[in-house]
């Protein structure tokens, strides 16, 4: 059964990889169901307004977080809100799986030092979706 994945990428933090995400939840969706699919988003603003704009975001990403099997990030840009997930996932007891790029990034000591987390380093799109495979498969 399709699984459903909470997919986490930067977002205020930096929109540099937004194109890989965009492709990580297309290959994804292949087998499994991504409840962020915007986080891939590659046009018009992700920043948005109104008064209550970010409250939504939060109500809606938080429960979003509870329902979800499993989530997966991508951590090589930092982001506070990705973090904020992370931790929002191990609270409730999601199984959380990050990737980063080795060449790229210095992951967060909260992150590396958590061995709740399954981190998986990697260099090329290639290997990220290789790693993601193996992951919705469940042999990592
Ligand atoms: C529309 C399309 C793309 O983004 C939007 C509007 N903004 C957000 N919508 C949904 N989730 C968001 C939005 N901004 C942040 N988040 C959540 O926080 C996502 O699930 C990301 O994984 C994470 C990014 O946090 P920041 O701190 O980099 O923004």
């Amino acid at each position: 059964m399709a699984r459903k994945v909470y997919f986490a990428g930067s977002i205020r933090g930096g929109r540099e990889d937004a194109q890989l995400y965009h492709e990580l939840i297309q290959h994804i969706q292949e087998t499994d169901i991504v409840l962020t699919e915007h986080v891939g988003s590659v046009s018009g603003s992700v920043f948005g307004s109104g008064e209550d704009y970010d409250h939504r975001i939060y109500a809606q990403d938080t429960a979003w977080l509870k329902e979800c099997d499993l989530v997966i990030a991508e951590c090589t840009r930092p982001s506070l809100g990705v973090g904020y997930e992370l931790a929002y996932a191990e609270a409730h007891r999601k199984p959380v799986y990050i990737f980063y790029r080795r060449s790229e990034a210095h992951l967060s000591a909260m992150l590396a030092g958590n061995d709740y987390f399954r981190i998986f380093p990697y260099e090329t799109k290639e290997e990220l979706f290789e790693l993601t495979d193996r992951i919705l498969k469940g042999g990592e």
